[in-house]
């Protein structure tokens, strides 16, 4: 297999180069080779020592990055030799319904021992990711970065680099069900006296999750034992920013290092300059930045918790900045006004041709009720309750009305909308955040029949009910 200079900076975006085996991960271009994901019990090293027992795909942590050009057919079979069923999402990708990895809402789930064929061209080009849509395997290590290219991608860079941030505690003396189960039993958090304490430095409000994580990674490690690449001075790299977290959004930024922010939940912006971004669980940013000539750290801040997790960008073999200088870095990311995705303008092609919505949907959000359930229009999700009805071939539009004094990034399925600031079109996303008692509206064309969940993507949440679905047909 003939390797250019691109073709193999690619194949090692994810894991350490010197690894080799990840080459596998590429798939060459035109020659998009099936494969099989096995999803099974694995010991994970974090680096530093650490050393968990999780579930992962394929023994990896992310997985090995599926890649394929837009236009491609995936062709991946999911072995799952985990002890409870299972499948495969493919967040933000706009494929047929029974593609789409929904527990009884679109196939069963994957039994353990069974295998289960997806199979789909890839209808558009950026940053997507996969992961299982049961229980709460969304918080253990099940996941990989999918990117779709485009032929004219690279104009504007040298490198690209896929950077995934996860909160973790899979395998810490604790698993994500057990997590679920005490907050079942104790997840009655008090109300915030004096309201949800929203404000430009903490868009999201003072209350950052429901789950205390030990641990916050990039690329499958810890900010002690960080991944590393090395770089020469003035290299312009597109970072792919993947959030995979359970119940965590991250402010992103490098010190010194200004991101141009040039695609979210894979569609195109017009570029935006921002020193760090706020990304919700499920929500990607594309960024290109130029390196000088010292090595810098990405950091990861976690919303409204403590810690941070970090990856190593090395300009010259130069040391990168210690730890201490990382957590002042921390602590000034933690006091900016962060960007938010959703505020971002789309570009010219990237529109929905203006329209007025001829059906609206008010969805909303609220919880926790006793005993921590999360609900959408006060019910919870019930895959087998009749969907929302909508109508094929039209402009439809989704109000997230938030009514809970938590933020939620609610994602839909099968669908890229399109964000409506209150002075017109913004960016074409699958996944927004509502910060506390706000309203975001979502306007998309209903042109991929199926029943189409709509969630809350804090994994904790979508187990506690906060899911509904929509459905159409041809
Ligand atoms: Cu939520």
């Amino acid at each position: 297999m003939p390797l250019d200079r691109r073709t193999f900076l690619r194949a090692g975006s994810i894991g350490a180069l010197a690894g080799g085996a990840l080459l596998t991960a590429c798939s060459r271009p035109g020659q998009p080779a099936p494969a099989t994901i096995t999803a099974a019990a694995a010991d994970i090293d974090l680096g530093a020592g650490i050393v968990v027992s999780t579930w992962a795909w394929d023994r990896q942590v992310p997985a090995n990055e599926i890649r394929l050009s837009r236009g491609q057919t995936l062709n991946i079979t999911l072995s799952n030799e985990l002890p409870e069923p299972s499948t495969i999402h493919w967040h933000g990708l706009a494929i047929p319904n029974d593609m789409d990895g929904v527990p009884i809402l679109t196939q069963q789930a994957v039994a353990p021992g069974e295998t289960y064929r997806y199979q789909f061209v890839v209808p558009d080009a950026g940053t997507y990711w996969a992961h299982p849509h049961f229980g709460s395997q969304l918080d253990r290590g099940l996941y990989a970065p999918v990117i779709i290219e485009d032929p004219a991608d690279g104009a504007d860079y040298d490198d690209e680099l896929t950077v995934v941030i996860d909160d973790w505690l899979d395998g810490t003396g604790t698993n994500p069900n057990a997590v679920f189960e005490n907050l079942r039993r104790t997840g009655m958090k008090p109300m915030e006296p004096g309201g949800p304490g929203v404000s430009p430095t903490m868009p999201l409000g003072k209350d950052g999750g429901d789950v205390s994580y030990p641990y916050f990674l990039i690329n499958g490690r810890v900010p002690t034992d960080p991944r590393a690449f090395d770089y020469p001075p003035g290299r312009r790299i597109r970072l792919r920013i993947i959030n995979a977290g359970g119940d965590t959004a991250f402010r992103v930024g490098i010190p010194g290092v200004p991101l141009l922010v040039t695609h979210t939940d894979g569609f195109p912006v017009i570029p935006r300059q921002t020193d760090s971004v706020l990304l919700g669980m499920g929500e990607r940013a594309d960024a290109i930045i130029t390196l000088a000539d010292s090595s810098v750290p990405v950091v990861a801040a976690p919303y409204g918790k403590d810690g941070y997790a970090q990856l190593n960008l090395r300009v010259n073999n130069a040391p990168t900045a210690g730890a201490a200088d990382v957590q002042r870095f921390v602590a000034s990311l933690n006091n900016q006004v962060p960007l938010d995705t959703a505020t971002l303008q789309p570009t010219d092609t990237d529109t929905l041709a203006p329209a007025p919505p001829s059906q609206t949907l008010d969805l909303r959000l609220g919880g926790p009720l006793a005993p921590y359930t999360w609900v959408i229009n006060d019910a919870v999700y019930d895959p087998l309750a009749p969907g929302l009805p909508v109508s094929p071939g039209q402009r439809t539009r989704i109000r997230y009305i938030n009514e809970s004094m938590m933020f939620h990034p609610m994602h839909l399925h099968g669908h890229t909308f399109e964000v409506q600031g209150p002075d017109g079109p913004r960016a074409r996303k699958d996944t927004v955040l509502v910060p506390p008692l706000a309203t975001v509206v979502a306007d998309f064309d209903t042109d991929n029949p199926g029943k189409w969940i709509t969630h809350c993507h804090n994994e904790y949440h979508l187990e506690a009910g906060m899911a509904t679905y929509l459905q159409y047909t041809a």
